[in-house]
């Protein structure tokens, strides 16, 4: 199999994996040990150390929401990926927004969750500063179901896969009513995916 997506159900492996299967594309999944990250073989395919660890035949790539990029690109255009440069400009500035402006104030919270982080304060306070670039999400998702187009593209699945740290980590949003209802139209394709209308 041409597609090997590196690393647990429970990290940002799970992402890439979703992606692959709305997709329909055939996938290896290596649920590689966590106290294998830093070894020379897994290095090799992914240089920080981390999951996830991805190859496509001879390409390997490391970045979750960059993988989904690629492989929206590669296997979905005109369906999980759009086919105009403006659409395709707007998938990269949600996907950026969601990297640098959401998973970093909610990934602590996850972490506390998971009894990985002790730190319930700093988590706390970083999921308080989320409102402010949460809400730019709700305002945008007023009037519209998804994202980027009217169907479910790979800006919703990625800027979902960021949002829903907040579920994970127990962090309330409720202030943000139309971020909650597109999160759960967007989690519930997590067991249906490819269902895009
Ligand atoms: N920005 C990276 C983050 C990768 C990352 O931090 N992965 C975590 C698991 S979700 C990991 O491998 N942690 C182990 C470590 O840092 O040693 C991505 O989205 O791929």
């Amino acid at each position: 199999m041409a597609i090997k997506i590196y690393g647990s159900a429970m990290s940002r492996a799970s992402r890439v994996m979703w992606c692959a299967k709305e997709l329909g594309v055939p996938f290896e999944h290596v649920d590689i040990a966590w106290d294998s990250l830093k070894k020379p073989e897994f290095l090799a395919i992914n240089p920080n150390g981390k999951v996830p660890g991805f190859t496509d035949g001879n390409l390997s790539l490391f970045e979750s929401l960059a993988i989904n990029l690629y492989l929206a690109k590669k296997y979905g255009t005109g369906e999980l990926y759009p086919t105009n440069l403006e659409d395709e400009a707007r998938v990269f500035q949600w996907t950026l927004w969601a990297a640098t402006e959401v998973e970093p104030l909610l990934i602590e919270s996850v972490l506390v969750k998971f009894g990985i982080f002790s730190d319930a304060a700093s988590a706390k306070a970083k999921a308080d500063r989320a409102k402010t670039p949460l809400l730019v999400l709700d305002n945008h998702l007023a009037g519209r179901e998804y994202i980027v187009g009217s169907k479910f593209g790979v800006a919703d699945l990625n800027v979902a896969a960021a949002v829903s740290f907040a579920r994970y980590g127990e962090v309330d949003i409720s202030y943000a009513p139309h971020v909650v209802a597109w999160l759960d139209r967007c989690l519930a394709r997590q067991h249906n995916p490819g269902a895009n209308a």
